[in-house]
């Protein structure tokens, strides 16, 4: 297993990034968001918890334990929501990012916050974000800001390096919320491909909707392992129609089980 403990040199002209991002399938910046930003964030995120969060409908809000309010595992389109969040995801630093990555023009999609809380985040199954976007052509990116320190023992996100370049693989049910489908198999290639990326609090990781990622459970005892991801789909990019009726679908299942 390879582990990335500080992050992937890259040099910063967007050129470098592209040709990096390309032959990986994904790439880290260290610090893309500066202490005082990191402060914002961390207070914004606090804040849209405690006073947004409450009204949001279900499909939105994803707890590890429904009973359990301090068990927060996930939140959906958080920009929708907030201005601050809007500001976050449209006509910012990162919607340029995902543009220069992907090579043209891009639209804003999802902000989700992701938490594995101590001791008691599951894992994140294997799985290619384009399985789940269902797009011609699959161009589009998935960009995951820590906002805690990330190791392996909270669960650091891993990616299989180079595995974009090998079309979409075969998904099936998961069990798992908030991340329904997963590979079919996980093979031993995978594996020794794979990365495990630590970040701390800005440091911002982005992958391809091909790439194959996961991420271990929590456990830690008392570190939570919070992040913020942002998609951007290219703007060349169409979303199959069967998209919502298979997400409708899913809700209500997850509605009539009781598990949001
Ligand atoms: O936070 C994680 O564990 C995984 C997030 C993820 O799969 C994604 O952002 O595509």
């Amino acid at each position: 297993m390879n582990i990335r403990t500080d992050s992937i040199q890259c040099d910063n002209e967007p050129g470098f990034q592209t040709l990096e991002f390309e032959r990986n399938g994904f790439i880290s910046f260290p610090k893309f968001l500066d202490s005082r930003e990191v402060s914002e964030l961390y207070e914004n995120v606090e804040r849209f918890k405690e006073q947004i969060v409450p009204s949001m409908p279900r499909e939105h809000v994803f707890y590890e334990d429904i009973n359990d309010c301090t068990s927060l595992k996930q939140l959906q389109q958080m920009y929708a929501y907030d201005d601050y969040f809007h500001q976050l995801m449209f006509g910012s630093k990162f919607e340029v990012l995902a543009s220069n990555l992907l090579g043209g023009d891009v639209r804003g999609v999802n902000l989700q916050y992701f938490n594995k809380p101590a001791g008691i985040g599951q894992p994140t199954p294997p799985h290619q974000d384009g399985y789940y976007f269902m797009l011609e052509p699959n161009e589009a990116v998935t960009m995951w800001l820590a906002l805690d320190d990330v190791d392996e023992e909270n669960g650091c996100v891993r990616y299989v390096t180079g595995s974009h370049k090998n079309g979409l693989q075969p998904h099936g049910a998961t069990g798992t919320l908030g991340f329904s489908k997963g590979l079919l198999e996980y093979s031993a290639d995978n594996r020794k491909n794979e990365i495990a990326c630590r970040a701390r609090p800005g440091d911002l990781l982005v992958h391809h909707a091909l790439t194959i990622h996961r991420a271990d459970g929590n456990q830690s005892r008392n570190r939570s392992r919070q992040s913020l991801g942002l998609i951007y789909y290219s703007v060349a990019a169409v979303e199959s129609r069967e998209k919502a009726i298979q997400q409708q679908a899913l809700m209500e299942k997850l509605k009539s089980a009781g598990k949001i």
